[in-house]
């Protein structure tokens, strides 16, 4: 996305860790410096409202004393079986040809990443990721490679293009319009276990009847996802490019690292991504979460209407953000 650089302009605002803010970067952060919430571990927080029945299916796991990588898989199959929601897995929007492709990633507490892009008729794309990250020497497959390494690990191949999809795609393919509000649903999630080390994972079937061949940012370490565990985590839904273009989620985990909250580094994170968007009117929507290593978390996005799910010992709800 070819976008107009503006100008940063530093003010002479400075924090007490000497970091110097544009104005209206230092008044947003003011403005939601409350906002972070605390837990106690063992904690979820996932993406959208989906979130909120994944975060209960990772805490159970947490809470058990189970395997953090082991929770945050099971927290986004719940997405990727889930037909209803139409950006993940089984039921996802395809691309412009009617193929459902899937992108995916994993970080763990040791900064071990996997990922899979353009995985074709696997349902749980986060679990290649996983045995990618856990039994190669490699980041990241994609494409037919990616099939055949899940097929030789036991996955089924399987038709994920639901009736509904399907439908909705044969009615693009006549009209050539979609309601961008609806077209971002991916699913990220982080946790911090018992004994406080961090992990993450998302899942997505990407943007809705986008080009054969594209791939977003979910599989893309540091800009959908990023895990430091010394630091915290940040993950990342909504218009990839722009997330791309910004690797936003590397960029929430070193705000953090400089001393910021969860919530004002993904502020941080979306000025940054705004900046560069020449039609400020249509600007989209991204939205980032984060959690640090005290159990802090928050988050915050571009357009309005975003939401996640929190699961911990006293709660599973859903938070909305704030958004510029
Ligand atoms: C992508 N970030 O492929 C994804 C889209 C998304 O819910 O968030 N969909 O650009």
């Amino acid at each position: 996305m070819k976008q107009t650089r503006r100008k940063f302009i530093k003010s002479g605002i400075v924090l007490s860790s000497g970091i110097a803010l544009s104005n209206s970067t230092a008044a947003s952060i003011l403005s939601t410096k409350a906002k972070d919430q605390k837990s106690s571990f063992p904690i979820a927080i996932s993406t959208w409202s989906h979130g909120v029945p994944a975060t209960k299916a990772a805490y159970d796991y947490l809470s058990n004393g189970k395997n953090i990588l082991d929770a945050i898989e099971t927290g986004i199959h719940t997405a990727e079986s889930n037909p209803e929601i139409m950006s993940v897995g089984y039921g996802g929007f395809p691309d412009a040809e009617g193929n459902v492709t899937l992108d995916a990633s994993i970080m763990d507490k040791n900064g071990n990443a996997g990922s899979v892009a353009y995985l074709k008729n696997i349902k749980h794309p986060i679990s290649v990721a996983r045995l990618v990250m856990e039994k190669t020497d490699h980041v990241m497959l994609v494409g037919e490679g990616a099939k055949q390494f899940a097929l030789s690990h036991g996955f089924k191949e399987e038709n994920l293009l639901s009736d509904a999809a399907k439908a909705d795609w044969l009615r693009w393919k006549h009209e050539q319009e979609i309601d961008s509000s609806e077209n971002h649903d991916t699913i990220g999630l982080l946790a911090i276990d018992k004994d406080g080390n961090i992990s993450g994972g998302v899942s997505t079937s990407g943007a809705a009847y986008k080009l054969p061949g594209r791939v977003g940012d979910s599989p893309i370490i540091g800009a959908a996802l990023y895990v430091d565990n010394e630091i915290g985590a940040a993950c990342a839904t909504g218009l990839g490019e722009l997330v791309m273009e910004s690797v936003s989620s590397f960029l929430v985990v070193e705000k953090m690292r400089e001393g910021y909250s969860p919530t004002e580094a993904c502020e941080i994170a979306i000025q940054r991504i705004y900046k560069r968007i020449e039609n400020k009117e249509n600007k989209n929507q991204v939205g980032l979460i984060a959690i640090n290593k005290n159990g802090e978390y928050g988050g915050f996005s571009l357009s309005k209407g975003f939401d996640f799910g929190i699961a911990n010992s006293s709660e599973n709800r859903l938070l909305k953000t704030d958004h510029l």
